[in-house]
């Protein structure tokens, strides 16, 4: 009987922890287990609004601080203003300048961004938070997958989902449904991504599309030929 007793307490006790903790390991392959992006696809060469979501605290502690590594090619990227955390963006020098808002060159891009000092840290476990930048997907990403390495800082240790898969993965990869989950399911720290897409029209109605390369009239002249 005693026994019996031991074993509900320490069920209940297990799922208390796993409720207040979010639970990174029971539903590693779902998404919504870690850090993710909230769009799942996202543009070439589009500006586009990006939230990364925290979905749990560190094993039952608060998170106080989510810091975030801008993937290489992503230029003109923005924070939203948020009033419960202070933000801070590090910056690295771009190899060579490229063109900014309203025609002005580049020549640094933002490296880091990271969320402090809330007002109240993000409770550990039965809400999420969203954090808000901007930035320009890469022209040239179409088909590839781009990974948001995220550290969450907690009042108590901290959760890293750095992790980035074994081999390259990108949209065209056979089988990739398979490979995601296996790469959000191989370690406790998956990265956010991003799987980018090539766009079939402009991001905005006033915006000429440009000519593929399929489309160059080079190329039409030269299968015509
Ligand atoms: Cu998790």
């Amino acid at each position: 009987m005693l026994i019996i007793q031991k074993g509900v307490a320490t069920v209940k006790k297990f799922l208390f922890a796993t409720a207040a903790a979010g639970v990174c390991g029971l539903f590693a392959a779902s998404a919504s287990a870690h850090n993710t992006l909230t769009n799942m696809e996202a543009y070439a060469g589009y500006m586009t609004d990006f939230e990364m979501r925290v979905t749990h605290g560190c094993k039952g502690s608060p998170v106080k601080e989510v810091r975030m590594k801008i993937p290489d090619g992503m230029v003109r990227v923005s924070v939203g203003n948020n009033r419960d955390w202070k933000t801070e963006v590090k910056m690295r020098k771009l190899d060579k300048p490229v063109p900014g808002d309203g025609g002005n060159m580049l020549t640094e891009a933002v490296d880091e961004i990271t969320w402090k000092d809330p007002a109240s840290p993000m409770p550990a476990g039965g809400v999420f938070e969203g954090f808000k930048f901007r930035g320009m997907v890469p022209k040239d990403a179409a088909g590839k997958i781009m990974f948001f390495r995220t550290i969450n800082v907690c009042t108590e240790g901290d959760d890293k989902y750095i992790d980035l898969p074994k081999e390259e993965l990108t949209a065209s990869t056979p089988g990739l449904p398979k490979k995601l989950i296996e790469f959000m399911s191989a370690t406790p720290g998956p990265s956010p991504f991003v799987i980018v897409v090539k766009p079939t029209k402009p991001q905005y109605p006033w915006e000429e599309m440009e000519p593929s390369k399929a489309e160059a009239p080079t190329q039409q002249k030269a299968a015509a030929n």
